[in-house]
């Protein structure tokens, strides 16, 4: 069937897409995700806090189409761990991805199913490609300031967040001595050992 070209408007001053409504994510669906357990269930008690804002322009799910959107990324920690997104594997692992960072400071975290790693900064301006098979979670490392990012991605990709949720990605952003700092996830392990 013939695909009829459309326009849809990023709103960069509202961080919205108007034409899109936003799925919210909050800290209860990133349930074993931040390393400090008590510090999460802390932060839990005083409210369910909304994590992120994502507003998806999707495609039918077929090669060829390309799925695009803006994710909004609140500042904030739990413990001395920055918010962030869940983070996954793309299903169709050979599928990658463009970020285009439009305002805020943050990190992309990414990692290979082999346990190859990488973090790449964000900032406004900065476009991060992710290759095929990089699992990819972004951070807001700021300091009281919305991460606010565009992406597109190929529309049959689907999303795999199963290996994350288990153990994470293999390195954490968090805070040391006021500034971001990459360490080790002491839940990782790595494939031989799964
Ligand atoms: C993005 C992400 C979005 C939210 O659209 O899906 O930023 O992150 P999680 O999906 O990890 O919760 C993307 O990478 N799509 O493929
Ligand atoms: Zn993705």
């Amino acid at each position: 069937m013939l695909q009829l070209p459309f326009t849809f408007t990023l709103n960069q001053a509202a961080a919205c897409i108007e034409e899109s409504t936003p799925i919210v994510r909050r800290l209860s669906s990133l349930q074993g995700q931040f390393f400090d357990q008590a510090a999460y269930t802390a932060t839990l008690a005083q409210g369910d806090p909304v994590l992120y804002q994502v507003y998806a322009v999707d495609r039918p799910a077929v090669v060829g189409e390309l799925s695009s959107g803006l994710t909004i990324l609140y500042p904030g920690r739990v413990g001395d761990e920055y918010f962030m997104t869940k983070g996954h594997f793309h299903a169709v692992l050979e599928t990658g991805e463009v970020y285009y960072c439009l305002g805020g400071e943050g990190r992309m975290v990414m990692e290979t199913p082999e346990g190859d790693w990488h973090v790449a900064e964000m900032r406004p301006g900065a476009v991060v490609y992710v290759p095929p098979r990089w699992a990819h979670r972004s951070v807001n490392v700021s300091n009281g300031e919305k991460l606010v990012f565009f992406w597109v991605y190929p529309a049959h990709a689907g999303h795999d967040y199963g290996a994350i949720e288990r153990q994470g990605f293999r390195k954490l952003i968090v805070a040391r001595d006021g500034a971001p700092a990459v360490i080790d996830n002491p839940r990782w392990l790595p494939p031989a050992q799964r």
